[in-house]
């Protein structure tokens, strides 16, 4: 049977189940990738399983989050990863080298293999033809620990892309028109496969632009072919070794069919503050903008700061405009030194930032009060900038200088003056002095943990028990993102490796009581809308909530990394049988729910009772009978260390 890419990289990996759509999958994960804001609990965590020695072929640790260091935490964290990294062998990315996703997929990233990664844009490396998947920190420590990925498998949507891009549209138009066509969680249980002709004009950082940003679809994974372009990009990054050929077959075919014409895409905006908020630029011109920013993992690229180097032409940003100029990695920030853009972009005003996540995720850069800030961020859900009345907006590089220069929102095809069309040098720099390679297995056993104040060890938590009175302390709408649940930020990123602490800030953008009145309350519950959980991969999003005695959680529908992040601490992740009636549960309500242990094993539905009000509901849960152990040990760690103290 002819096969298509991803078809290829499961079978290839598939230790469990088989490829039908919906059924529960495993796959064997040949490398991983953590970074510090999810990589100290997975370190922790790993410590907590007795791991001796990584089992993957390869497993890489990268600082990039939390480089602000305005006390001791996040330097105390820089160090404990170091020595974590040196007592798993685990390649270890010194602060400053450079954002995970661009580094990984220029360093380490190799066609045909598997990657798993505790963070949700981890699906970049499907640029390179890799099966690359986002997930929670427990799945990714389990990995490192030599275990399976188990998920159900996705449905695969095949995106045909023909013609070729005009002057002034780059692949951040192509992702956002992505977004426009499907929002949000279009693309949950989905793997998303580019393929066609129009592949030909769309480099390997291209690609990554447009594999960076499936999350904001909900995808599970995006994945290109492994072909020339491939190639290229592996010969300039030394390492032409690692290509090989990974195409779909002459005749394959996909669950979903769709396709792009390249030519027909215009520069696209994604408005606050949602990634599927997308209208053409023309549409809202002129708006004035405070901000304009370069960087991030979705928009990596030498091209990407490039081309804004040569918009720039000698002029100078407009005065109320903030330019920030975050360099994705070390090497890159070289390169564009070495081919003159870095003074282009100074001489035009521009504020440069070290390498690395910085504003993406509010570490800095925040901007004024109600106003526009035009980011090439992969997303700008309400108050990930740090201000809590943000105007962030997704944009491409161009439309980003552009607006820069004028002060306004500007669609970059008004500008006068031509396109200016940037390739990638032939010989990019390739520095890997800040990479520390993974100590041998005898050394690596006598190196001590480096635990600073602020690093916690982790809560334990107790089974699930087979009934509860549960008092509902939150009730939300739609696509409440794992940003909302649980902040990042350069207030809030320092507590990363302290649950207890970090349990203070839990739904502080939605209800800044949570954190006390679940404290006052003990076990409790919330309730969602639909593509509940939406965004980042971080599992404090579910731990300190949990933490704070969160038990179950109601949705419409949960997105996917959320949803496993719940069972991996023990809570109870179920679904409405009929949406309707999300209406009929208010915030204060008790839930009365009983038999959970015969109901989650057989799969029949839960009825949850709500007394005062004399009323009954049907809810459900999608869980394989795997995720169901998890839950009844009271989460993927307990459920572990059993498995592993039995054997
Ligand atoms: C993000 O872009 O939201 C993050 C910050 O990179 C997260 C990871 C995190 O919260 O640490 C992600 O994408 O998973």
């Amino acid at each position: 049977m002819d096969l298509n890419v991803a078809q290829k990289l499961i079978e290839a990996h598939l230790v469990h189940g088989r490829m039908q759509a919906g059924e529960e999958i495993g796959i064997s994960v040949d490398q991983t990738l953590t970074q510090d804001a999810t990589g100290t609990l997975v370190m922790l965590e790993l410590e907590a399983m007795g791991l001796d020695y990584a089992r993957t072929k390869l497993s890489v640790q990268y600082v990039d989050h939390n480089l602000i260091q305005e006390d001791y935490r996040n330097a105390d964290d820089h160090l404990f990863l170091r020595s974590a990294a040196q007592r798993f062998g685990l390649w270890y990315s010194r602060p400053g080298n450079g954002v995970s996703h661009p580094c990984h997929q220029e360093n380490f990233g190799k066609p045909g293999c598997t990657l798993l990664g505790s963070d949700s844009h981890t699906c970049a490396a499907g640029a390179i033809g890799m099966l690359a998947i986002g997930a929670g920190g427990l799945e990714v420590a389990q990995a490192i620990a030599g275990e399976p990925f188990f998920t159900r498998m996705p449905e695969i949507w095949g995106v045909r892309l023909t013609g070729s891009l005009p002057d002034w549209v780059s692949a951040k138009d192509v992702i956002l028109e992505m977004l426009r066509r499907h929002g949000v969680d279009g693309g949950t249980c989905r793997i998303i496969e580019y393929h066609g002709p129009g592949l030909d004009g769309l480099s390997a950082m291209d690609r990554h632009v447009i594999a960076n940003m499936g999350a904001e679809l909900g995808a599970t994974a995006s994945v290109f072919p492994s072909d020339r372009e491939t190639r290229r990009f592996l010969h300039a990054w030394q390492r032409e070794s690692d290509w090989r050929e990974l195409l779909a077959d002459p005749h394959a075919s996909y669950d979903i069919e769709e396709e792009i014409d390249l030519a027909s895409l215009e520069p696209l905006i994604a408005l606050p503050s949602s990634p599927g908020n997308v209208r053409a630029v023309w549409q809202v011109s002129g708006e004035p903008v405070h901000q304009c920013y370069i960087g991030s993992s979705a928009n990596p690229g030498y091209r990407d700061f490039a081309v804004a180097a040569a918009i720039m032409d000698d002029k100078v940003v407009h005065p109320r405009v903030s330019f920030d100029i975050n360099p994705t990695s070390r090497a890159q920030l070289e390169l564009l030194t070495r081919e003159g853009c870095v003074l282009e972009l100074l001489r035009a005003g521009a504020r440069l930032h070290q390498a690395g996540c910085n504003g993406c995720i509010g570490m800095g850069q925040a901007p004024a009060t109600d106003t526009f800030s035009l980011r090439t961020v992969p997303r700008n859900f309400p108050g990930r900038s740090g201000t809590p009345e943000d105007k962030v907006c997704l944009v491409s590089p161009e439309t980003a200088a552009a607006s820069a220069l004028t002060g306004q929102i500007t669609d970059p095809r008004t500008l006068e003056m031509t396109y200016p069309r940037i390739a990638d040098p032939d010989a990019p720099i390739v520095n890997r002095a800040l990479f520390e390679k993974p100590l041998a297995r005898g050394e690596a056993a006598t190196v001590a943990l480096h635990k600073g104040p602020n690093i916690a060890s982790l809560p334990e938590f107790d089974a699930l028990p087979d009934a509860f009175d549960l008092p509902v302390l939150l009730k939300m709408g739609d696509n409440v993102s794992t940003d909302e649940i649980l902040p990042a930020g350069a207030r809030v990123l320092p507590f990363r490796s302290n649950i207890p602490r970090i349990a203070e800030f839990a739904f502080e953008r939605i209800d800044d009581a949570y954190a006390q009145r679940a404290h006052d309350t003990g076990d409790h519950c919330v309730v969602g809308g639909s593509n509940y959980g939406q965004g980042s991969s971080r599992e404090h999003a579910a731990l300190a909530p949990r933490f704070l005695g969160l038990r179950m959680v109601i949705a419409k529908r949960f997105a996917r990394i959320h949803a496993q992040n719940l069972v991996n601490f023990g809570v109870l992740a179920l679904t409405f049988a009929d949406g309707g009636d999300y209406d009929a549960i208010e915030s204060g309500d008790v839930l009365h729910v009983e038999d959970i242990h015969a109901a989650l094993s057989s799969g029949s539905p839960l009825i949850v009772r709500i007394a005062a009000k004399n009323r009954q509901i049907e809810v459900r849960h999608a869980m394989t009978p795997r995720q169901v152990d998890y839950l009844l040990h009271g989460g993927a760690l307990n459920w572990t260390k059993a498995r592993l103290h039995a054997a």
